[in-house]
């Protein structure tokens, strides 16, 4: 049977590059599922915590909260995708964790992009959880035995280690254990900033006018891709990411929530001969695309016991599997009780 998982770190309302390289797919999983299949979409707020914020406990515990509401908003339905917190079941992640941290190389996890990128340089202040990040994240996907992971380009490599890891410790053990979890892109798989189409969509850059909130208004929507970085190449507007890719990711964002090809966008844009209104019309896309997430967003984070039901029954659901899959993973390993 396969297993759908997937996690999202609670670092408040989730922007359009989470919303079109994963949550959208979840959401198109989440409605196509079959009987044989499982699916676990978490929030990652053991992953919250590899940053370490001063006086940050009041901010996760409203962000984890956000993170359920945006999912729910988002259309993931809690009676067909279980929704968890990855601490509530984290005794199992983290010890799964340990074992694989017995495994994995620590040539192979200095190469990692997000580690490069995310790491301070400074040996002092170099924490071991930062680094150990993918690990845990690979735990994360096989206490479920996840046979495919639907994310955005921006993981591949950590869903490569967690092959790499899978395949390490069933040689170890000689069995056939986990599974290879297959990595599913969305069609948009990589969104860009607004205003620097060189770098992703991020929500820890400080520039606001990077990034729109699935839950802004349609007038600060408006405001930003006004501003959003294009060029003075041609007035006639075609996907050309290397050339142009500015204006090849407003087409990119109009692609993901029309779930057009690419010919299809450059087609219906192909009457615009302006800058400003092919800017109209790409907030126009995005205005009505999130409308109904906005305001559903409102009413989920009014309900918070409704929020309490979804974390409960995602808790006793993925706890009973996370269970079950550590007792099988101990018995391998040779660290049950049964001489
Ligand atoms: N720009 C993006 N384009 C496509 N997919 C993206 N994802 C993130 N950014 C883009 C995908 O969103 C999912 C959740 O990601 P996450 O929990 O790792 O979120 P994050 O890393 O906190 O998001 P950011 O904005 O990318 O944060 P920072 O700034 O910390 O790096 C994942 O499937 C991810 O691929």
């Amino acid at each position: 049977d396969a297993v759908i998982f997937s996690m999202i770190q609670p670092t408040g309302v989730i922007h359009l590059g989470n919303f079109l390289g994963a949550i959208n797919t979840w959401k198109q999983i989440n409605d196509k599922k079959r009987p044989d299949q499982k699916i676990i979409y978490g929030i990652a707020d053991l992953h919250a915590l590899t940053i370490p914020k001063k006086d940050y406990s009041s901010q996760l515990k409203t962000n984890r909260m956000e993170a359920i509401a945006t999912l729910l908003s988002c259309g993931i339905n809690p009676q067909v995708s279980t929704i968890n917190f990855q601490s509530m079941v984290g005794g199992y992640h983290t010890e799964l964790f340990w074992y694989l941290s017995c495994l994995a190389p620590l040539g192979y996890l200095n190469r990692m992009t997000q580690w490069k990128d995310k790491k301070s340089g400074d040996q002092t202040k170099e924490r071991l959880g930062l680094f150990a990040y993918p690990v845990l994240q690979a735990a994360d996907i096989m206490i479920y035995k996840g046979t495919h992971v639907p994310v955005g380009d921006d993981q591949s490599q950590h869903l490569e280690l967690t092959r790499y890891l899978s395949e390490r410790f069933n040689a170890m053990y000689n069995v056939d254990y986990f599974p290879s979890a297959k990595t599913l892109y969305s069609k948009s798989k990589k969104i860009a900033s607004l205003s620097n189409p060189s770098k992703k969509m991020s929500k820890s850059s400080e520039d606001r006018l990077s990034m729109i909130y699935v839950t802004d208004s349609p007038e600060s929507i408006r405001e930003k891709i006004k501003k959003a970085k294009t060029d003075s190449i041609s007035d006639t507007f075609y996907f050309d990411p290397v050339e142009r890719p500015g204006v090849s990711n407003l087409l990119e964002i109009v692609s993901g929530f029309q779930q057009k090809t690419m010919k299809e966008v450059e087609k219906d844009v192909s009457q615009l001969h302006d800058y400003r209104s092919l800017k109209e019309y790409v907030s126009d896309v995005i205005i009505e695309s999130l409308a109904p997430i906005r305001s559903n967003y409102t009413k989920y984070t009014n309900d918070k016991s409704y929020l309490e039901s979804v974390i409960q029954q995602g808790y006793e659901s993925s706890q009973e599997i996370a269970h079950k899959n550590l007792t099988d993973i101990k018995k391998i390993i040779g660290l049950s009780n049964d001489f």
